[in-house]
């Protein structure tokens, strides 16, 4: 991996990093548009961490349909199903169901005072990152960074690294004066095979993936006051992630 002169940028992943989005946001969603559609379909927790193995919501409709429902429905319905989804997603998290992670909005301030770009790498629907940002960090935070890529931005969603290199050519900046902040092994492989050194924060859904590749391995961003367990490569010092930390490395 290459190491940083001068840090200039911070890299968000969304779904599961800045939020656990997954189980009480995504999932509950999935399922609101298939009742509204008249589908007896429920993708209960254990089900769902299954088919995050397939990234892109409208990749894990129609993944869902070949695999457990062949024959039940046209395949056009995927993205219908999608974008009632996206409206019931977007639904729960401008109704406050799904609050950052520990350390998130501290951190973001953290880089805005210090002057480093801040981005979004995402495999999620653009109305979904404005929506979970708005209703966390107030109306207009999507402002707050300088690029957000989402999932219909590439050809090839996560683990190809194509989200984090149109990141990168839309900052101007080469990998080794970024960070980015992972919260599953897809999107970790996208991120390092662009060559960016990785905090990885994982979740219940992703625990169990392989971080071989990350910089550092927190359980969460952490503050002052609410410290993170560390799980692996660099440990944060004095507890945190903070921007003087990643300075520094
Ligand atoms: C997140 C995803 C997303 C969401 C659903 O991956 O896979 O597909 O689960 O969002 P990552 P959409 O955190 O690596 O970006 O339904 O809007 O696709
Ligand atoms: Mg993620």
């Amino acid at each position: 991996m290459p190491s940083s002169t001068s840090l200039q940028a911070l890299i968000f992943d969304v779904d599961g990093t800045l939020a656990d989005t997954e189980n009480e946001g995504h999932r509950v969603a999935f399922n609101l548009a298939f009742r509204e559609s008249g589908l007896d379909w429920d993708w209960d927790p254990d089900l769902y961490g299954k088919l995050l193995q397939v990234t892109g919501g409208k990749e894990r409709i129609a993944w869902y349909m070949a695999r457990y429902r062949p024959g039940e429905a046209p395949a056009a319905l995927a993205a219908q199903l999608h974008a009632l989804k996206t409206a019931h997603y977007c639904g729960l998290v401008g109704a406050g169901k799904v609050r950052l992670r520990p350390g998130v909005a501290r951190l973001l301030c953290e880089a805005r005072e210090a002057g480093l770009a801040l981005a979004i790498a995402s495999t999620t629907t653009h109305a979904n990152i404005v929506a979970l940002l708005n209703a966390n960090l107030g109306r207009g935070a999507s402002r707050w960074f300088k690029v957000i890529a989402a999932g219909d931005s590439v050809p090839h969603k996560k683990p190809a690294p194509d989200v984090y290199h149109h990141v990168l050519h839309a900052l101007g900046l080469p990998a080794g004066a970024c960070f980015a902040f992972e919260d599953s092994g897809l999107g970790l492989a996208a991120s390092s095979a662009a060559g960016i050194r990785t905090v990885v924060t994982p979740t219940a859904y992703t625990a169990g993936d392989d971080f071989a590749r990350a910089f550092s391995v927190v359980s969460h961003l952490g503050e002052p006051r609410n410290r993170p367990r560390y799980l692996g490569g660099r440990a944060p010092q004095p507890g945190w992630v903070s921007v003087s930390q990643l300075r520094a490395w």
